[in-house]
C-alpha cells in the first residue's frame, strides 16, 4: 500500500503525537466501526486537511459520565485526540464560557453549520408536565432537541440515557424520561439517529461513528434499536475472555473467593453478559487493557441493555442468549459432557436458568451439579 502523504494536525503534534500514533488511532476508529484499515488512513487524511466535523453536544438528564469517560483516557490520550479530530462547537461541560456567551455560540454554530453538523445528545429527555423538568438556557430539553435536530446532518444519542432513558427512566420514572428516538420518531425511522448505549458509552464507538460520517458521509449499519451493528450485534458472552471458564463449569461463587481471585466466570454472581449487546469485551475503556467491568472482576450489569440495567437486580442471573460455536460441540470428555437438546431447569442460587442447547446445557448442568454440591455442604 502506498504511504499516504499526511501531516499530523498541529494541535496533536504539539502534544507529542507522531504520524504513526495519529494513523493508529484513526485505524482503530475505522476498525471500531467495522471498516478496513485503508478507511482509517482515509479518515486520517480527511482530518489532516483541517476539515473537522462540527459537533453540537447537548446535555440533558444524566451524570456526564459519557463525557468523563471520553476525557479520562490514559496514554495515548484518546480524549485529546477525539477533541482534536472533531470540532466541538458547543459543549456545556467543556466550554469555559457560560450563560449568554455559550448560548450565542450555539446559535452561531447552528446557523454556520446548518445541515452539516452532528448533534450529539447525552442524557434523557423528560416529557412529564410538558417537559418542565429539564430547562437549559431558559429552554425545555424537548424544544431544544427538536430545534437542533431539524438542522442536523446526523444525530448521535450517546449513552444509555439518551438511547432509551437510562438512569433517569428507572422505575418509577418520575419525570417520564425517554431517549432521543422517542422525541424524534420520524428521524429514528429515517435512520438518522445512531444510538450508542452504555453507561457510559465507549468513546471509540463515538469516534468511529463520527469519523465515518465525516469521511464517507454515511452512518454505520444499525439494528432495529438504532444501535450500530459493529458494536452491538453480539452479546458480551460471545467474546468474553472468561468464556472458557463458563464452558468448563468454573464459576466464582462469591466475591473474593478462590474462583473469583483466579478470574473464573462471573455468571453465578449475576453477570448479564449472556444477554447484553456491546463490544466492551473487545474495546476496553480508557486505553487500558482490562479496563471494563468483567475485566476488573465485577459481573456485567447490562449497562447497554434496555430492560436489564436499572430493571433487573444486579446480582440476579439471566438466561443465556445465543449459545455459540464452542457450546455447539461435545465436551472433550464425553462421560462428563453429554450434548443434548431440550429444556432444562437448573437451580442457580434459587434462580431458574431456561432452555438451552448443546454445551450451553452442559454448562448449565455443571452449574446445577455445583449448586447441588453446595447444598450438600
Ligand atoms: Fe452518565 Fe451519560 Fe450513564 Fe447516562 O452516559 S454514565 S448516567 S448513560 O448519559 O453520563
Ligand atoms: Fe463472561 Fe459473564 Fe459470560 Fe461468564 S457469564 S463468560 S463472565 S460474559
Ligand atoms: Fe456495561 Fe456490561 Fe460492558 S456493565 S461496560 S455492558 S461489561
Amino acid at each position: 500500500m502506498n504511504q499516504i502523504d499526511l501531516d499530523v494536525p498541529p494541535a496533536l503534534e504539539n502534544e507529542g503525537f507522531s504520524r504513526r500514533d495519529f494513523i493508529k488511532v484513526c485505524s482503530m476508529a475505522a476498525g471500531a466501526v467495522g471498516l478496513p484499515a485503508w478507511a482509517g488512513e482515509k479518515m486520517a487524511e480527511q482530518v489532516a486537511t483541517g476539515k473537522k466535523p462540527s459537533i453540537i453536544w447537548l446535555h440533558f438528564q444524566e451524570c456526564t459520565g459519557c463525557t468523563e469517560s471520553l476525557l479520562r483516557t490514559a496514554h495515548p490520550d484518546l480524549g485529546s485526540l477525539i477533541l482534536d479530530l472533531v470540532s466541538i462547537d458547543y459543549h456545556e461541560t467543556l466550554f469555559a464560557a457560560a450563560g449568554h456567551q455559550i448560548e450565542a455560540a450555539l446559535e452561531a454554530t447552528r446557523k454556520r453549520e446548518k445541515g452539516k453538523y452532528i448533534l450529539v445528545v447525552e442524557g434523557a429527555i423528560p416529557r412529564k408536565d410538558n417537559g418542565i423538568y429539564c430547562i437549559v438556557g431558559g429552554k425545555k430539553a424537548t424544544d431544544t432537541l427538536k430545534e437542533l435536530a431539524a438542522d442536523a446532518a446526523a444525530i448521535v444519542a450517546i449513552g444509555s440515557c439518551a438511547s432509551w432513558g437510562g438512569v433517569p427512566s428507572a422505575a418509577p420514572n418520575p419525570t417520564d424520561a425517554v431517549g432521543v428516538k422517542d422525541i424524534l420518531p420520524e428521524a429514528f425511522t429515517a435512520g438518522k439517529i445512531v444510538s450508542l448505549p452504555g453507561c457510559p458509552a465507549n468513546p471509540y464507538n463515538l469516534l468511529g461513528t463520527v469519523l465515518q460520517y465525516a469521511t464517507f458521509k454515511t452512518l454505520p449499519k444499525l439494528d432495529d434499536k438504532g444501535r450500530p451493528l459493529f458494536a452491538y450485534a453480539r452479546v458480551i458472552h460471545e467474546d468474553c475472555p472468561r468464556r472458557a471458564h463458563f464452558d468448563n463449569g468454573r464459576f466464582a461463587q462469591a466475591f473474593g473467593d478462590a474462583g473469583h481471585a483466579a478470574g473464573w466466570c462471573l455468571y453465578k454472581l449475576g453477570c448479564k453478559g449472556p444477554q447484553t449487546h456491546a463490544n466492551c469485551s473487545l474495546l476496553n475503556f480508557c486505553e487500558v487493557p482490562g479496563a471494563w467491568p468483567i475485566g476488573i472482576g465485577h459481573p456485567c450489569i447490562g449497562c447497554t441493555e434496555e430492560g436489564i440495567v436499572f430493571n433487573v437486580p444486579i446480582y440476579k442471573n439471566l438466561d443465556i442468549e445465543k449459545p455459540t460455536a464452542p457450546m455447539a460441540y461435545p465436551g472433550i470428555n464425553p462421560s462428563h459432557s453429554v450434548v443434548s437438546s431440550g429444556s432444562v431447569a437448573v437451580g442457580v442460587g434459587g434462580v431458574i436458568v431456561g432452555a438451552l442447547v448443546g454445551a450451553g446445557v452442559v454448562a448449565s448442568r455443571k452449574l446445577s451439579d455445583q449448586s447441588k454440591e453446595e447444598k450438600k455442604e
